[in-house]
């Protein structure tokens, strides 16, 4: 009867219990998410998910991510919605591995992304409802798993010249000042909980170390994931 009761009550989301233990990688552009991903190749039990970037850059032949940093008030709505798209196909994406792992998430997208470009006047109030709308139905009927955050923690001042050195063509026209903008928005939502899931565990690296010096980081990652997935 309890059982009956139940099914009643909550039909099972989308993609629940087929996901392993996942992590999410996040941080400000620049912050080394592809780098650190990397790193975690040499394992074998991994299923490694990249931010699908490439995708953006050519639906259809038509470049989403350039057309959202040139005509923002135009493209930034359709650019969202097709993140949100790709986000939620590697979240339900399906691995007989035991452990996940993936670029960004679509909590980033949403509590990142949007709210800045809505903060900013990017987002007309019309378009920043209906993405709300689209995410509290999701929240309802997908299964997002996400069991240990990685938050790859930087300064802008030291990412914007990354950013500027690695010259993704996108992306020269992003001002410091944006890069600020997503700073405070991950410090809110990951060090200052004040959005998402304050129970998730995050694991907070130094991500202003560059490569030589940044190992030790890496190797505490690695002991946080591999301790908390057995
Ligand atoms: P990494 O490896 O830490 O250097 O990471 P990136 O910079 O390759 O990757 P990411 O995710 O920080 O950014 C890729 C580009 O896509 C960057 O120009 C920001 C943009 N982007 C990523 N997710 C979103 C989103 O949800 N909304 C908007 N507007 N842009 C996004």
């Amino acid at each position: 009867r309890t059982i009956k009761t139940m099914a009643l009550t909550r039909s099972p989301k989308y993609a629940e219990n087929n996901q392993p233990f996942t992590v999410l990688i996040e941080g400000n552009i620049g912050s080394g998410k592809t780098t650190f991903l990397n790193h975690f190749n040499k394992f074998d039990d991994i299923c490694l998910l990249s931010e699908p970037v490439e995708r953006w850059q050519d639906v259809g032949g038509c470049n989403l991510l350039d057309l959202m940093y040139k005509e923002s008030n135009r493209w930034a709505m359709p650019f969202q919605t097709y993140v949100t798209l790709t986000m939620l196909e590697m979240h339900t994406k399906p691995t007989d591995k035991s452990v996940k792992i993936m670029e960004r998430s679509l909590f980033s997208s949403r509590y990142c992304f949007v709210e800045n470009m809505y903060a900013n006047g990017t987002l007309h109030k019309g378009m920043y409802q209906i993405l709300q709308d689209w995410y509290r139905f999701i929240e309802k009927s997908i299964h997002i798993q996400a069991d240990l955050i990685v938050y790859l923690r930087t300064s802008p001042e030291v990412v914007f010249e990354r950013m500027k050195t690695r010259a993704r063509s996108e992306e020269s026209c992003v001002p410091l000042k944006y890069l600020e903008e997503l700073h405070v928005s991950h410090e809110d939502w990951l060090v200052h909980r004040k959005r998402g899931n304050p129970n998730t565990p995050v694991l907070i690296l130094n991500a202003d170390l560059d490569l030589e010096n940044i190992g030790s980081e890496y190797k505490r990652s690695e002991d946080s994931i591999f301790k908390a997935s057995i």
